[in-house]
């Protein structure tokens, strides 16, 4: 990936000033497990900082569990006319017994609400055994999906609106 900075200590992606000073990103963040979820959230506001986007540009919306992210994430786009969707919540596994169900059906949905729009959105939804291994991804041995979640969705931006830098050759 090429590119200049914006970023502080971040791999660095390319964006114009145009780009950097209209772009919008929507976070949807599921209530429950909010102890996690708001870590994740806080990971995702930090990256869009470092990358040298403001606050202002960010759109917020809460939803009651993670079956509800993909709903949230298309009233983000549709009523709200964001660049891109970070999804975040956190399925234990442990304390929901149709965790497969609703763990499928979250990526699926939010998959298609992708698709359907053509705006990125980002899959930041833990999906774990128990409460240790949530925290070992908000910032301990695993790393911090939500940050991850929104490094990924600024890369796809900058693919989507393709700046000279950033073409890789086909041929
Ligand atoms: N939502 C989550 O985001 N994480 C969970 O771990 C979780 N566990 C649930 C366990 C049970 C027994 C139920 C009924 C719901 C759970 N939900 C969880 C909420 C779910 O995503 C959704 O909000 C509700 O099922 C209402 O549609």
């Amino acid at each position: 990936m090429s590119g200049i900075s914006g970023a502080q200590g971040r791999k660095a992606i390319d964006f114009s000033t145009q780009q950097r000073a209209s772009l919008k990103l929507g976070l949807v963040k599921a209530e429950w497990n909010s102890q996690i979820t708001d870590e994740l959230t806080a990971g995702a506001q930090r990256v869009w900082l470092e990358h040298g986007f403001k606050s202002d540009q960010l759109v917020e919306m809460n939803v009651p569990g993670s079956f509800e992210l993909p709903l949230g994430a298309r009233w983000l786009i549709e009523h709200h006319q964001v660049d891109a969707v970070v999804a975040l919540g956190c399925l234990i596994k442990g304390e929901t017994p149709h965790f497969e169900y609703i763990s499928q059906a979250v990526s699926t949905g939010l998959m298609q609400v992708g698709l359907s729009t053509g705006v990125p959105v980002a899959f930041g939804v833990l999906t774990v055994l128990n409460e240790a291994q949530a925290r070992d991804r908000i910032g301990g041995s695993q790393g911090h999906k939500g940050e991850e979640a929104t490094e990924t969705v600024l890369r796809m931006l900058a693919q989507k609106y393709p700046r000279t830098t950033n073409i890789v050759s086909a041929s």
